[in-house]
């Protein structure tokens, strides 16, 4: 009886000092959550720090340290902040970063009218192929619904398939996240309809959208949101000028196009469910 008391009092000292052990030699480390915060905005707009939070399995009062970058919102650039966090055995949580995209915006970044919201072709050229613009007229402008965006979008089928002619945009400087979109409906073909977009000292074409899936919404009639961002071109850059010309050469078989909501300026990628991504075909 006496053996046995001292055997399960030996193995209580050895649990408590097992415990006791475990208890100083903390070898986890803490960890850093961040949530939420600025990660996109305009030079001006109000920058919003992320909230952090350090939890750890021993210690409850852990501080944090930033390191890095100090953010200025009235200054376009790319600003990283690091933190860091050591519990009272000293070990250091994995390093977390925190990203701010801080973008300067001017008006020629959007060109003019993207949308048609003017209810015409104000902001646009008609240029002629072949010796004829008939398939671009303002009175092709329309507000019936086939998924357009606003109250207006330019429609081709308002005339015969066999008119031809181009439609070229303001210039544009790129800027923001290089991300454009730009709403398609019409036939698919990127011979002969499409949307080009062209460097404006030289009038080189860096890409070309056709209206790849025009049956996502049941028929050619409906407008197709698409989405593409320029800066994956080599040789694009923030800062360069472009334009948007719009191509009706096709004369037969859907050979109109719709357009609406082209929009040159984005300070993230657009929406998914509005926007499809679409390759470059040029
Ligand atoms: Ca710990
Ligand atoms: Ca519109
Ligand atoms: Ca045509």
């Amino acid at each position: 009886m006496k053996r046995k008391l001292l055997f399960v009092l030996t193995i209580c000292l050895i649990s408590l000092a097992a415990c006791t052990k475990n208890e100083v030699l903390d070898t986890t480390k803490p960890v850093i959550f961040l949530t939420g915060g600025t990660t996109h905005m305009l030079v001006g707009d109000m920058f919003v720090e992320p909230s952090v939070k350090v939890t750890d399995n021993v210690d409850t009062d852990i501080t944090y340290t930033k390191s890095g970058d100090t953010v200025d919102p009235s200054k376009a650039g790319t600003y990283t902040i690091y933190y860091d966090a050591t519990d009272k055995a000293g070990n250091k949580a994995d390093q977390k970063s925190f990203t701010v995209h801080v973008y300067a915006f001017s008006d020629n970044m959007n060109i003019v009218n993207g949308g048609f919201e003017t209810g015409d072709l104000t902001g646009w050229t008609i240029e002629e192929i072949n010796g004829s613009s008939d398939a671009f007229n303002d009175a092709f402008v329309i507000d019936t619904n086939n998924r357009k965006e606003g109250t207006y979008f330019f429609d081709g089928s308002k005339t015969d398939d066999n008119k031809v002619g181009a439609l070229r945009s303001s210039n544009f400087i790129l800027g923001g996240s290089g991300w454009i979109n730009f709403r398609l409906g019409g036939g698919n073909d990127i011979q002969t309809l499409y949307l080009a977009v062209y460097r404006a000292n030289d009038d080189t074409m860096v890409a070309k959208f056709a209206n790849r899936n025009p049956q996502k919404y049941g028929g050619n009639e409906f407008l197709v949101g698409y989405k593409f961002n320029l800066l994956t071109i080599d040789g694009v850059n923030l800062g360069d000028e472009f334009y948007i010309k719009i191509i009706d050469e096709k004369l037969e078989n859907w050979a109109i196009i719709k357009i609406d909501d082209v929009k040159t300026f984005n300070l993230t990628e657009p929406s998914g469910t509005t926007y499809e991504l679409t390759i470059n075909q040029k």
